[in-house]
């Protein structure tokens, strides 16, 4: 998302640490620093300050969102414009599966970057849980948060059952916090592995001289302690206490930060929960502070104020920081380092922030973008039936088709509730209400399937104003709205028994559909998989050459030719009455199948727009031709396209299994034939978008269609020679049911 990506460049005749210096930045990072020279060519500073960007290891938001609304832009944004530009966004004590999209959620952000996660709670004492959610406080559980990727720093309190032997195991950063825990218990908590306290002095036992408790023990061990030095956790002294005893490479500076910093006051959610932020100051209804409304900047400033020397006070939310998370490209102006620079005016404003080489400027564009393709989005899902309140929106790269959405509401209790919102493509759907009306038949037959299965199943939402399943905006844009369903999706997948569940799932959704009326669903694009007629269009095509293009592909055409007799069978049989027809997905890619994020089991099939009777082979025969072959679809490198057997035989297995007892025996002797006709099918529809001017398929770069045709045309190729034992292997598999 990043705009500016300058290769090369030099800062000239910064102060840095009182050092009148050049800074060399390079593909993101510093490659030289030097004294000052009048020679140098490049931006001249005339003597402004420079110090690293900031790096926050506690914050939970800011500017309206939270880390828990699992959704980064704003807040990266908010905070590279003051100064973060590396952070660690910090969870909240929350069921599980709140917690576990926060880890999965995408991290591809203008702004500060993210380094990692830091889970406040659940595993925390009760008693100081402060402004955290008590309904989900609980011992730790070292196996469910090693199943949180990313996770580099934890608050515990070290009194909880477990605690020692998860301090031992769990890999990352230990911070002893919202903790009750006497000194005895937090030597102990230290000697096991903690380095941290969290918030230092707020959400703990304090110090009494005969119990020293929690900081106690931090002094006598000398480990990291936090602070909010924002000037209303802490008083001024305390703050300088804490320096005075840990020193500039021990005290980190946190802001833990909330939703509401950077808006006016009220009343805003946190964690699960109201809290009431008057005059810059957050609390919980029963009066806790709930965090700060403070950016790291400021509290940096607040220390030094203080007392605290400056160069002291940006080490603390800088490089120290970045030492405690192993972070040693970040909160460093050194050669090597990552170019996360601010550079402040006489007043100590930040005049400039850069992270990772690029100026983060004031209308920073990709930020600019998103904003209004987010106002527009925004728009368009108010228009259906939600839940909540709209946080945010991503674009979801799938398909080569539609345009997806995954959009996301805030429901009361604070938890997110997402769902698919996509705009159809109406140049390839012709007639979009009708796929709706089919859609509606379909999911409505096969939910009172799965209900039984107990598995989830696909919905669409309807409009507020007319209670459609869908919403035409303008009179040209048709969107539609669905449930989104907690998954994964694969491209590819090494594991044979994935592909085994991906072809049960398919061949389960024609059994399924085998009692349906074919004559009730519209024929959304006719003669899709008519792949004799496709042909003949191709060769009509090829006859205009209307892109001139036709010089350019003399080969493949050549293949088509070769190919168009054995390539126009199956559709003869079905117009023979030898193959019956079905009622099929027609667009059986693997990663149309959802599976189960920790136990991969296949949960529901998406993408139901070419839904129509059609043939069993063609949706065997298109899983086959992309989840067995051995490289991606548009694989540019021919020498890499090849079909894995091995792969093809565990699709059979699942597919065949589910569906052996409907299939006749032209079914099953076509099945391999199945596969090769669908091939040559997509590569000749490829190839006639390709001669047409690429207006069906969406396409990455220029020739994207000729390299996807190219690529099926060689898939083709292999599966005509291995045909044989492609027929062997469905032969093996049939009589193995
Ligand atoms: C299109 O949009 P997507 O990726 O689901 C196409 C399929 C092709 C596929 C090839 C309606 O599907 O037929 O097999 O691309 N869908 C339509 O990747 O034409
Ligand atoms: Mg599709």
């Amino acid at each position: 998302m990043r705009d500016f990506w300058f290769a090369f460049m030099i800062l000239k005749n910064l102060t840095l640490n009182g050092v009148l210096s050049d800074i060399t930045v390079e593909n993101g990072k510093i490659t030289a620093i030097t004294p000052a020279s009048p020679d140098t060519e490049g931006e001249n500073f005339d003597a402004m300050v420079v110090i690293p960007g900031l790096v926050d290891i506690h914050t939970h938001g800011c500017a309206g969102y939270d880390t828990m609304d699992a959704h980064f832009e704003e807040i990266s944004n908010y905070l590279a414009q003051n100064g973060t530009t590396s952070f660690l966004p910090t969870t909240m004590t929350m069921d599980y599966e709140s917690i576990r999209r926060v880890t999965d959620a995408s991290r591809e952000v203008s702004g500060a970057q993210i380094l990692g996660f830091h889970m406040e709670g659940p595993y925390i004492a009760e008693k100081y849980k402060g402004a955290q959610n008590g309904k989900f406080i609980k011992d730790p559980d070292l196996e469910e948060f090693k199943s949180l990727p990313d996770m580099k720093m934890v608050t515990i309190a070290p009194e909880l059952t477990g605690s020692m032997d998860f301090i031992k195991h769990c890999g990352a950063v230990v911070s002893l916090g919202h903790t009750a825990a006497d000194y005895d218990t937090c030597i102990a908590a230290i000697e096991a592995g903690a380095m941290c306290l969290t918030h230092t002095f707020n959400a703990m036992p304090g110090i009494h001289h005969r119990n020293p408790g929690p900081i106690g023990a931090a002094v006598q061990k000398n480990i990291y302690v936090q602070a909010i030095t924002d000037g209303l956790h802490l008083h001024p002294s305390i703050v300088l206490m804490l320096y005075k005893t840990f020193g500039p490479e021990r005290m980190v500076i946190i802001s833990d930060s909330i939703r509401a910093t950077g808006l006016t006051d009220g009343i805003y959610e946190f964690g699960g929960q109201p809290i009431e932020v008057k005059n810059s100051v957050a609390r919980t209804m029963d009066g806790a502070i709930a965090g700060s409304t403070s950016t790291l900047w400021n509290c940096v400033k607040q220390a030094i104020s203080f007392g605290i020397p400056f160069a002291d006070a940006v080490t603390m939310a800088t490089r120290t920081p970045a030492d405690l998370i192993g972070a040693k490209n970040k909160g460093r102006i050194e050669v090597g380092a990552d170019a996360d620079l601010l550079i402040l005016d006489e007043e100590m404003n930040l005049s400039h922030v850069m992270i990772g080489g690029n100026f983060i400027h004031q209308e920073n564009e990709a930020h600019k973008r998103y904003m209004e393709e987010k106002k527009k989005i925004k728009e368009i899902a108010s228009i259906f039936h939600t839940n909540g309140e709209f946080i945010a929106h991503e674009l979801i790269n799938r398909g080569n088709i539609n345009t997806t959405y995954r959009v996301d509401f805030r429901q009361e209790d604070g938890t997110v509730k997402s769902y698919i919102l996509q705009r159809v493509n109406t140049y390839v759907f012709k007639n979009p209400v009708q796929i709706m009306e089919n859609i509606d038949l379909v999911t409505t037959h096969l939910r009172s399937k799965v209900r039984r299965l107990n598995k989830p199943a696909l919905h669409f939402y309807h409009t507020i104003y007319d209670n459609k399943n869908y919403y035409i905006e303008n009179g040209t844009a048709f969107w539609r709205m669905e449930n989104y369903i907690n998954s994964v999706t694969f491209d590819s997948r090494d594991d044979l028994d994935t592909l085994r569940g991906a072809g049960e799932a398919f061949g389960e959704f024609q059994t399924q559909l085998s009692d349906f009326d074919a004559a009730r669903l519209y024929a959304t694009i006719p003669d899709f998989h008519n792949t004799a007629k496709r042909l003949d269009t191709f060769f009509e095509v090829v006859a205009q050459d209307e892109c001139k293009r036709v010089g350019l592909v003399q080969e493949e055409i050549e293949f088509v030719k070769q190919h168009r007799a054995l390539a126009s069978q199956m559709q003869q049989m079905l117009e023979a009455g030898d193959l019956p027809l079905r009622v099929t997905h027609n667009d059986t890619k693997t990663n149309n199948v959802l599976f189960d994020r920790t136990t991969y089991a296949p949960l529901t099939i998406i993408d139901l727009d070419t839904v129509m009777p059609g043939l069993a082979m063609h949706d065997f025969g298109d899983a086959v031709r992309f989840a067995a072959s051995t490289a991606v679809e548009d694989e540019a490198d021919l020498s890499k396209v090849s079909l894995d057997l091995e792969k093809y035989r565990a699709f059979a297995q699942g597919f065949i299994g589910k569906t052996a007892d409907a299939l006749t025996a032209n079914e099953i002797n076509t099945m391999a034939l199945g596969a090769i006709t669908i091939t040559i099918e997509l590569g000749v529809r490829f190839l006639t978008d390709y001669l047409t001017g690429d207006k069906y398929f969406k396409t990455n770069y220029e020739g994207h269609n000729l390299v996807r045709a190219r690529c099926q045309f060689a898939l083709a190729k292999d599966m005509l020679k291995k045909r044989e034992e492609m027929e062997r292997i469905v032969r093996d598999v049939v009589s193995g049911i």
